[in-house]
């Protein structure tokens, strides 16, 4: 049979279920990462397995998002993760080598193998010819302590690229072309596959701008082939060694097609607030703009910040406008400074930030109220730059370069020549911000470093006989873990801190919302569509399940969301009928009788509205595996009954 790339490699993995989309299927994993602030969660949800050493090929631990240290709380979790790092086998790479998918791109990633991690935008690894998924916390530790990882087999989808980009047209052009064709849901239960003689005029870390934001389409993950292209970018990283070739088989059929000429495309921009509310910068004409974001683990790559370096060069930036450059990686400031186009951004005005997540998830560079931001990363939700009535429009980085130097948003090719900027044949390669695992006879001694701030897992409970509660949130289409669970300066240091955090849970839609919870001791969540689209955070699944959230009944879910809400023992059920979901309203009691019972048996789920007198039929559709998962209390309880 002929099979699409991602097939192959979800064939030469495949350890239980079959092909089919749709059923669930399990996978071997070679490698993990995890990053600090969705990290300290799942080490200790790894220690509490009980596992001595790492079981994956290669796991690596890095530092980028909470490196704003304004008080003990980021510290001690760096702390916390390097010391697990040294007793359990682990890589650890340092605060200040950068954003864990930039580096792992350079440093760890090999074609052809697996990767989770416990972050959404793990994908990117599919730029040079991996088969990455984000996932939650504990389906990372899982996966290290030598266990299966569970997706449903997606449907896979072609994107197939012709021609070659006309100058100042970039990378995130391409993503954001198919996300203004897809939508942020379009990609729910697909892999998609990008295909065409357009690939080969695409370097690696456009590739991976390109399967980075494939997140941002809900799609399970996007996959490049691995080919001459990748192999040059192995050399160049001294890692010729662990390429192979890999690409679909002639005759692979795919369940869906897209054609994008590559030569018809402009510069595109995303407006606010949602990455798929895509427009041209033209037809977004020269609205002013006050701030500029260059960096995120979509466009921070030597290539993208050589184009910005040459675009501002010579020039100053605009009076009215800030401009913030975050490199990608200790690697690409270091070539940067190297080669002097570091001094090409510092004498145009640009702030050099720390190589970090930084701005990108709210740590530090708010705008200014009622701005427009314009941002070269993935996400421009509402109120994830801090700034809650602030704009944040996404764009390439040679729209924000040209844009910070106008004060207005502008089209680049109105600008003349476009810089050439070719990859260098090496890289600097310098590993000396990455700690190597301890050989094991040295571990036995190692202590575990743990402060005051990083509080165990919350108490999970076996599911009830009945569910009986009232409706204490109801919320619309498209709810992100941002509005869930947020992000930002403030709340981060929390992340190892459930019960302080479960404060913030659901905070922007509702203030009311965790003292409401508290309250009534028990509750159901309503939704729309999409619900818990966005980041792999499983604190939007364990701050709810502190507060006493007991289901989740939405009109469909984004594809991690869903399995952190299973993982953490909350019931997450979609309407028969998508108009039940208005009949329903805040504070209605609802009751899901024998719901234990209707699980195991796989009798039809009935929820009843005591206070209206109606009831709805429900899907669960869960896996054997995953009821089995309900029934215990979360994939903790059932890895303790089942071990
Ligand atoms: C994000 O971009 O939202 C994050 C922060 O990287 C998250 C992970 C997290 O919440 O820690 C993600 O994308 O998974
Ligand atoms: Fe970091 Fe932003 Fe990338 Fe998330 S999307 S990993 S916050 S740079």
């Amino acid at each position: 049979m002929a099979d699409t790339l991602a097939q192959k490699l979800i064939r030469a993995h495949l350890i239980s279920g079959d092909m089919t989309p749709g059923s669930e299927i399990g996978i071997k994993i070679d490698q993990t990462l995890t990053q600090d602030a969705t990290g300290t969660m799942a080490y200790l949800e790894f220690e509490a397995m009980g596992i001595p050493r790492v079981k994956t090929e290669r796991s690596v631990a890095y530092i980028d998002h909470n490196t704003l240290q304004s008080g003990f709380e980021n510290a001690d979790d760096h702390r916390y993760i390097q010391s697990i790092c040294k007793k359990h086998g682990l890589y650890f790479s340092r605060p200040g080598n950068g954003i864990c998918h930039q580096v792992h791109l350079e440093r760890f990633g090999i074609p052809g193998k697996t990767l989770i991690g416990s972050d959404s935008h793990t994908p990117t690894g599919g730029g040079i010819g991996m088969l990455a998924f984000g996932a939650g916390g504990l389906d990372v530790a899982v996966a290290m302590g030598g266990g299966t990882y569970y997706i449903t087999m997606p449907k896979m989808v072609q994107v197939e690229l012709r021609g070659k980009l006309q100058p100042w047209v970039a990378a995130k052009d391409i993503i954001l072309e198919v996300l203004r064709r897809m939508s942020v849901k379009g990609g729910v239960g697909k892999i998609i596959e990008y295909t065409g003689d357009g690939v080969k005029t695409l370097s690696v870390p456009e590739r991976a701008t390109i399967t980075n934001m494939g997140a941002e389409l809900g799609a399970s993950t996007s996959v490049f082939p691995s080919d001459e292209v990748t192999r040059d970018f192995m050399r160049a990283q001294g890692r010729e060694q662990d390429w192979v070739a890999i690409g679909p088989d002639e005759g692979a059929v795919y369940d869906e097609s897209i054609v994008i000429d590559l030569s018809e495309l402009q510069p595109l921009a995303a407006c606010p607030h949602s990455p798929d509310a895509v427009k041209s910068v033209k037809e977004i004409g020269n609205i002013k703009v006050d701030q500029c974001c260059i960096g995120s683990c979509t466009n921070s790559s030597l290539l993208d910040m050589l184009k910005v370096a040459a675009i501002l060069k010579g020039k100053t930036v605009h009076p009215d406008v800030s401009l913030s450059i975050a490199p990608g990686s200790k690697q690409v400031y270091n070539m940067l400074a190297e080669c002097g186009a570091l001094a090409d951004l510092i004498a145009a005005g640009a702030r050099i930030l720390e190589c970090a997540c930084g701005p990108c998830i709210g740590m530090g560079q708010s705008p200014n109220s009622g701005a427009v931001s314009l941002r070269t990363f993935n996400r421009n939700f509402e109120g994830r730059s801090g700034t809650a009535d602030a704009g944040v429009y996404l764009v390439s980085p040679e729209t924000a370069a040209v844009s910070a130097l106008t004060g207005v948003m502008t089209d680049p090719r109105t600008m003349g020549d476009a810089p050439a900027i070719t990859l260098p044949d090496s890289f600097m390669i310098n590993d000396n911000m990455i700690i190597p695992p301890l050989p094991e006879e040295q571990t036995a001694d190692v202590e575990i470093l743990r402060g005051p701030n990083i509080k165990p897992f919350p108490q999970t409970h076996p599911l009830v006989e009945t569910i009986s509660a009232d409706v204490l949130l109801k919320v619309g289409d498209n709810i992100t873990t941002d509005h869930i669970m947020p992000a930002g300066a403030k709340i981060l240091p929390l992340r190892s801190n459930i019960p302080a955090i479960s404060e913030h849970c659901f905070t922007r839609c509702d203030p009311q919302f965790p003292a409401r919870c508290k309250a009534a001791g028990n509750g159901i969540i309503i939704g729309g569509a999409n619900y818990g689209q966005g980041s792999s955070r499983e604190h939007a699944a364990l701050a709810p399940l502190y507060l006493g959230i007991q289901a989740v009944v939405v009109k469909s879910f984004a594809r991690i969301h869903v399995a952190n809400l299973i993982n953490a023992g909350i019931l997450p059920l979609t309407f028969e009928n998508e108009a039940d979901y208005d009949k329903i309203d805040l504070g209605d009691r609802l009751t899901l009788p024998n719901i234990r019972e209707a699980l195991k048996t796989g009798a039809p789920i009935v929820m009843n509205n005591e206070t209206k007198n109606e009831s709805y039929p429900l899907i669960g559709g869960f896996s054997e595996r995953q009821t089995a998962m309900l029934l215990a209390g979360g994939l903790l309880d059932y890895t303790r009954e089942n071990s």
